[in-house]
Formats: C-alpha cells, sequence, structure tokens
C-alpha cells in the first residue's frame, strides 16, 4: 500500500466588512467530507493579516508536513475559480487588512525573487474542475494583497523549507454576497476536483490557457 497524500487547503477569514468567506465554508467542507481517494485532507483558516498570515501559514506546514499546499482565497467579481499561476513580490493595496494595516508596494518579503510560479498542474486543474461541471480558468494574477501574500509565502516556503508542491486558487462570492457567483456545492466540487488533479498529474498539460493582453 502506497502512503496517502497529505493535502492542506487553506481558506481565510471573512475581510472588508463581510459576514463570511466562501474559501472558509469550502475548504472546511471539503476536509470534513471523505478524501479523495489516496488523500489525507486537512484543512486550515488563515488571518487576512500582512503581519500574521504567513507565520499561521508555516506553523500549519509545520504540523502537517503537507505533499500539496492548496491555498485558497476569495475574489469577489470574478465569474469563475480561478487558478493562479503566479505569485509577486509585492503587497499594495487599497484596502486594509483585519488589523487596519494597509501597504503600498512593500515586498511580501524582503530579498525574495520578484516572483514564484505556482507548483501545480494549472492547467490540469482548471480542466479537471471544468470536466466536473463547474466554470474554471487559468488566472495570471492574483492581485497584491494578502491571498498573493500567501501565495507567495506558500512558494517561499516550498523553496526554502518544506518540499511540497504549492499554489492558489481564488474563489467566486457566495450567492447570497454578490453577483457574479458560485455554490457552496460547486466550491466544494471544484476543489474536489483541484486535488484530483493534483494527486494524477505530474507534469501539467500543454495546452494555452494564458492571455494575449
Ligand atoms: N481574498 C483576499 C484576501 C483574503 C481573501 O479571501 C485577496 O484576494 O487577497
Amino acid at each position: 500500500m502506497t502512503a496517502l497524500l497529505t493535502i492542506l487547503l487553506t481558506g481565510f477569514d471573512p475581510f472588508d466588512g463581510a459576514a463570511e468567506n466562501p474559501s472558509r465554508r469550502a475548504v472546511l467542507a471539503v476536509a470534513e467530507g471523505t478524501p479523495p481517494p489516496g488523500t489525507r485532507v486537512v484543512a486550515e483558516i488563515l488571518p487576512v493579516s500582512y503581519a500574521h498570515a504567513g507565520a499561521a501559514l508555516a506553523d500549519a506546514v509545520r504540523r502537517h508536513r503537507p505533499d500539496i499546499l492548496i491555498a485558497t482565497g476569495l475574489a469577489g467579481g470574478r465569474a469563475e475559480i480561478s487558478v493562479e499561476r503566479v505569485a509577486i513580490n509585492v503587497d499594495d493595496a487599497r484596502i486594509a487588512d483585519n488589523d487596519g494595516a494597509f501597504r503600498i508596494d512593500a515586498p511580501v518579503i524582503e530579498g525574495g525573487p520578484a516572483a514564484y510560479f505556482s507548483t501545480l498542474p494549472i492547467k490540469a486543474i482548471a480542466g479537471e474542475i471544468r470536466a466536473a461541471g463547474v466554470p474554471a480558468h487559468v488566472s495570471q494574477s492574483a492581485g497584491t494583497f494578502i491571498c498573493n501574500h500567501v501565495f507567495y509565502r506558500a512558494c517561499h516556503l516550498a523553496a526554502t523549507e518544506h518540499r511540497m508542491r504549492a499554489g492558489f486558487i481564488h474563489l467566486p462570492w457566495l450567492p447570497d454576497q454578490g453577483a457574479p457567483s458560485l455554490p457552496l456545492s460547486a466550491l466544494v466540487v471544484a476543489l474536489r476536483a483541484a486535488i484530483v488533479a493534483a494527486r494524477d498529474t505530474a507534469t501539467d498539460l500543454a495546452v494555452a490557457a494564458g492571455a494575449v493582453s
């Protein structure tokens, strides 16, 4: 018998005055369900905080020692599941985090590389999610707020401290939060499909999923 792959999912607390964060609901629901065969799925909720999200993520990675880390967050206004390609070394947002902190053009990690690419099979994941009936695409930017921050830190941990495949998926609003939206059941289907694709795909698909402009 081969060892189970440990999958760490992370979601975020609500932020910017919202009552809920779909990423929190979705990762907890997936971790409570039957895991996809060959995997063990754990979920952790991270604070929407420049100062504390990185330490919370590092602590979760040290405790769970995942083979695969799929961090998730809300991208309000996006209609599809966004499988993120790249994390950049920039904190810069017009809204405050949950500590009331603003950052403008600050590095996520001083002296770190300008960017990290996801080491998840992003195109296979987007395809598997679509095959499960949920709209999904590869996204070329995770923004420059806390989601990009955690995505960058996840990649940095994978490069410097704990060998794992790591990436980020943005989720739309839930139906009671705004439009466009997807129901929680679709978010759960999508994250389970992402786990299966990451489990089964060593080398990503050579299909176009970029943006012309
Ligand atoms: N979305 C925000 C931060 C937390 C979340 O769920 C973002 O996209 O940066």
